[in-house]
This record gives C-alpha cells, structure tokens and sequence, in this order.
C-alpha cells in the first residue's frame, strides 16, 4: 500500500528533498576541500593562573573571530586545564583524544613541563601561548611556542629600572620556589643583576600558594633594597606587591611575566602602580594583523581599549597555526586537500611549514628556531599607571 501522505506533506516533501540533495553536496563539497580541521587549547580558565588565560582565551576568541571566513576552516576545541599539572593532564587527555591538528597551550611552563610530552608522544604539534621558561622547546621535536622566553624578556625589565634610577646598588629578588616558571625567571634576573654589577641582598624564596607575606618582607627590608624583583604569579605576586608598598617599600619594584596582565588591577589595586615589566606586545605596532586584533578587541570595550600581552600571544599562535595551514594547502598538489592527507602525516607536515614560515603577528615578525623556539624581535618595557581610585590602570610603554 503506497504511504499515506497529508496534503501539507505532499507540498513539503519536495522542498525537503532538495534542501537534503542540497545539504548532501555541500557537505561532500565542504569535505572536498577539506577545509574543516580540529584545533586543541588547554588554557588555564580558573585557578592562580586563571587571571592570565583568561587573556589567552580572549585572544583565542578574537582570532577564531577574524579567521572564521577563511580557509581552512577550523574548529577550535578550548580546555580548561585549571592552573596545575593534574589540571592540564585531564585537559590534554581530552585534546589527544579529539584528534586535533595542533594543540595551542598550556599557560604555565610548570604544566607545559607535564603535558608537552603528552602532545610530543602522539605526534601532534604543540605551541606553547604563554610558557616562557628556559628549555620548553627542546622537550620535544613537536613542541614550539610564540612567547619569547625569559632569557630574552627578563634582563630588559631590569636594564630599564637601572637606567631609570642610576643610584641604584642594593637589589632584592623574590621568587616562588614551587613554579618553574619563577625560578627559571629569577636565574635570568639574578645573573643580570650580578652582571650588572649590582649587589644582591636578598634572595626570599616565596610560594604561588602564598597570601601572607609579612614575614619574608620584613626580612628582606632589613636588607635595606634599593630595587625589588619579583617572579610570582597574578595572585601572590599582586598580594606580595600589595603588601610591600603597605610595609613602608616605596623603591621602584620590577616584575616578571607572572605579572603581566591587567588582571594585576584588582589584586594590587593603587599599589600596581609603578610596575616595570617588560611587554612582548606593542598595541600602537602598525601592521594589518594588529590592527585586526585592536579593531576586533575594541568591539564593546573603550575605542583606545589595548589587549594584553598574553591576548595577543594567543591570537598570534592561532595565526600562525592558520597561515601554515593555509601554507601547506598551497605546497599539495592541485585537488589535494589537507584533510585527505592521514592526521599523522598532516600533523608532520604542518609542523614543518610552521617552523619554516616567517608571520607578521600582532607580536611583530615572527619566525622560529629549527627547535621551535620563537625568534621574535620588539620587545618594551612598560610601567604600570593606576588611577588614583586604585580600580584602572594602563600599561604605558617606557621609551
Ligand atoms: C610561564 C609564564 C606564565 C607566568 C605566563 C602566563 O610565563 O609559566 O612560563
């Protein structure tokens, strides 16, 4: 017996068919040019470090934004990896597990140290965001990152604060023992100061756990410091610097990337003020790339609004995973699409072109080491200006 159809079926049903005829070839057609392809992020959304994935984050929306209508077309899959390794551990489980292209992240080097591995072993390339220890690249051949490391950061932090206040001899160092991060950081500013020929008089090992610091304060004011560097993260390194001020420190204080966010702003308030920390991001940088990502980021935010450094570490990583995409469709031969290439050679392949590539980023020109390490070449030092209710701040480049 034929189906009984309803008279408003009978009238849908041709329409139906065409719009399923319709949705079959555009789906084999957006196959053929294999243009949709998984990108991993694991970024810390909450815990100590979640003040600076929450830049990252904002980065990584902004440039999935700007590269939605280009191809390749990529699906961008965001985890949170919390601010500690068994954090990132679950995250990157998750991310192997979807069979991404790439992977950007972690944001802390004391979890990159974790999980790089993780996304070296399966083969899948990894660029770190905001991991600027010494000796993330070389933990694997798929490992790369587009944040320059703190041998190329931290000693110019210092050198500003020096040539700002000629007098100075006495310096002071602060670190958290417990991040990897923090002590790669302070070897570097250590061995700039000793170079410096300045006299280190106090070395106070810190916690990132720690909200109470009256103690090693009143320790390392005794020493009478004539400068304070920190290497901390967001939330103890802004209560450290919130409490030396409140214990009678008024010398200039340098402070390391763990700090370098607005996200500072409330932790610190008024006491933000004076800040030195060197920027690997340049807002007034006049290249297209930047002025998408300023255009992009003022969008409900104030017109002279400027990301933070980490916001555009993360849009230029995805950048640079896009363009050497983009870059190896090009290579193929004509009728090849990426995704018909098997994962684990496409993965390889695009590490490859990633590393060979040149990138006009919002962070200036980018290349890369055979290793992955990221060749940058502007770098700033800024110091942080608070408004006088201790609410706003601005992160003004020192010329
Ligand atoms: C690192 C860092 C972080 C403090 C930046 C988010 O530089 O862990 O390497």
């Amino acid at each position: 017996m034929a189906p009984v159809v309803s008279p408003r079926r009978r009238r849908t049903l041709p329409l139906a068919l065409a719009l399923l005829a319709l949705g079959g070839s555009l789906a084999s057609c957006s196959r053929q040019r294999g243009d949709q392809l998984r990108l991993g992020a694991g970024i810390a959304l909450t815990g100590n470090a979640g003040l600076l994935g929450q830049d990252a984050r904002t980065g990584l929306d902004l440039a999935r934004q700007q590269f939605a209508k280009q191809a390749p077309g990529l699906e961008l899959q965001l985890e949170d990896t919390g601010s500690d390794e068994a954090g990132a551990t679950v995250a990157f489980r998750r991310l192997i597990n979807a069979k991404p292209v790439a992977i950007l992240g972690p944001s802390l080097s004391q979890q990159g140290f974790a999980v790089m591995p993780m996304a070296d072993r399966a083969g899948i390339p990894v660029i770190g965001v905001s991991t600027t220890a010494e000796g993330i690249p070389q933990i694997g051949p798929f490992v790369a990152r587009v944040a320059s490391p703190v041998t190329v950061v931290a000693p110019r932090s210092l050198a500003k604060a020096v040539q700002l206040n000629p007098g100075i001899r006495r310096v002071a160092v602060f670190f958290a023992q417990d991040d990897v991060f923090c002590t790669s950081e302070t070897r570097i500013f250590q061995r700039a100061i000793r170079s410096k020929g300045l006299e280190l008089v106090a070395v106070q090992r810190t916690s990132v756990h720690d909200t109470d610091f009256q103690i090693p304060i009143t320790n390392v004011l005794r020493s009478r410091p004539q400068l304070v560097v920190i290497s901390a993260l967001v939330s103890d390194g802004g209560n450290l610097v919130r409490q030396l001020r409140e214990l009678g420190y008024t010398g200039p204080i340098v402070a390391g990337n763990g700090l370098n966010t607005p996200n500072i702003y409330p932790v610190c308030q008024r006491h933000c003020d004076g800040l030195m920390i060197t920027q690997a991001y340049n807002p007034s940088l006049a290249n297209a790339s930047n002025r998408n990502l300023l255009a992009l980021f003022r969008r409900g935010r104030a017109a002279d609004a400027v990301p933070p450094q980490v916001t555009a570490q993360a849009y230029s990583a995805y950048q640079v995973v896009h363009e050497a995409l983009a870059n190896l469709k090009g290579s193929l031969p004509k009728g090849t699409t990426l995704s018909s290439l098997p994962l684990q050679e496409l993965r390889q392949r695009l590490l490859k072109t990633l590393l060979a590539g040149t990138y006009q980023t919002p962070l200036g020109e980018l290349r890369f080491s055979p290793e992955g390490e990221v060749l940058q070449r502007d770098f700033s030092v800024a110091r942080v200006s608070m408004a006088a209710d201790g609410r706003s701040g601005r992160f003004v480049l020192l010329p």
